[in-house]
């Protein structure tokens, strides 16, 4: 059976080829797409994580870390997005201002699209005006911000005062995640939900919708 510690340490190793491979063959042997997204995938770059706020990894390290994960996902998305599509709703998602970080933002916008939800990504470092800017835009019933750096959290409040300024607060659900992020956040600066991974984001919106 395939191993999900060989996968954890090419995505380390940051060797998109190799990665690509072993996925690959672990889907050939059977293993789920959601086992090797959590036990191999998401497991390689917790230690990735650990492994730079040690210094025992550097930026550019991590960014080959970050490629590999992003060309094995795509490898996993089909198989991972097997929900029934029908149109549930439009939802605005971004990564908070000043925060590049987009793996799991990419995620959660990958189960919501098998959800049925039609997206608009409006990519990193989303500025409060953008998001309210895209809102009326595209008349979206659901906004989701992610953040990955407790610096950037603010940004979050920031953006549903925004909303609040431009007279959108009760047009909208504001959603939010990322690993410094929590239900009491969420609760705090007034959002309408918070999701601790892919998945639970893709129920929470179907929920609020
Ligand atoms: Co950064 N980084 N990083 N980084 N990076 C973290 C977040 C950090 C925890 C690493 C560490 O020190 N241990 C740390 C933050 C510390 C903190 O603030 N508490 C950190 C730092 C410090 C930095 C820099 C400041 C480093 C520097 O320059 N000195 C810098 C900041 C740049 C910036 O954003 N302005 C930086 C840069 C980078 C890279 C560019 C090199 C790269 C990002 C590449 C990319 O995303 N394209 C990177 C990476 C890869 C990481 C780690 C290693 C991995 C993040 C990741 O992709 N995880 C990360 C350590 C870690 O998280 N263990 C780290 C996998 C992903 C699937 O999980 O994103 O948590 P995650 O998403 C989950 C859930 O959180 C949830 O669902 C997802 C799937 O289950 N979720 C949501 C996420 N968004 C959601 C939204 C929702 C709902 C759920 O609703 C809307």
């Amino acid at each position: 059976m395939a191993d999900l510690n060989a996968l954890s340490n090419a995505l380390i190793a940051g060797d998109a080829g190799k990665l690509e491979g072993l996925v690959q063959g672990a889907l050939n042997e059977g293993m789920e797409a959601k086992e090797i997204l959590n036990g191999g995938l998401i497991k390689g770059m917790d230690i990735v994580g650990e492994k730079m706020q040690n210094g025992d990894m550097f930026i550019p390290e991590v960014l080959m870390s970050a490629k590999a994960m992003s060309a094995s996902v795509e490898i996993l998305k089909p198989l991972l997005s097997t929900e029934d599509a029908s149109a549930a709703g439009k939802v605005v998602m971004g990564t908070a201002k000043g925060d590049l970080h987009d793996i799991g933002k990419n995620l959660v916008l990958m189960m919501l699209e098998s959800a049925g939800f039609e997206i608009i990504n409006l990519g990193t470092d989303v500025s409060p005006e953008d998001f309210v800017a895209a809102v009326k835009e595209h008349d979206a019933n659901i906004i989701g911000i992610s953040a990955l750096l407790t610096t950037t959290m603010g940004a979050m409040k920031d953006t549903i005062d925004a909303l609040a300024e431009a007279g959108y607060r009760d047009k909208v659900k504001v959603i939010i995640g990322g690993a410094p992020v929590n239900q009491k956040y969420a609760d705090e600066i007034g959002a309408d939900g918070y999701a601790a991974d892919a998945g639970s984001a893709s129920k929470l919106a179907k929920s609020l919708v």
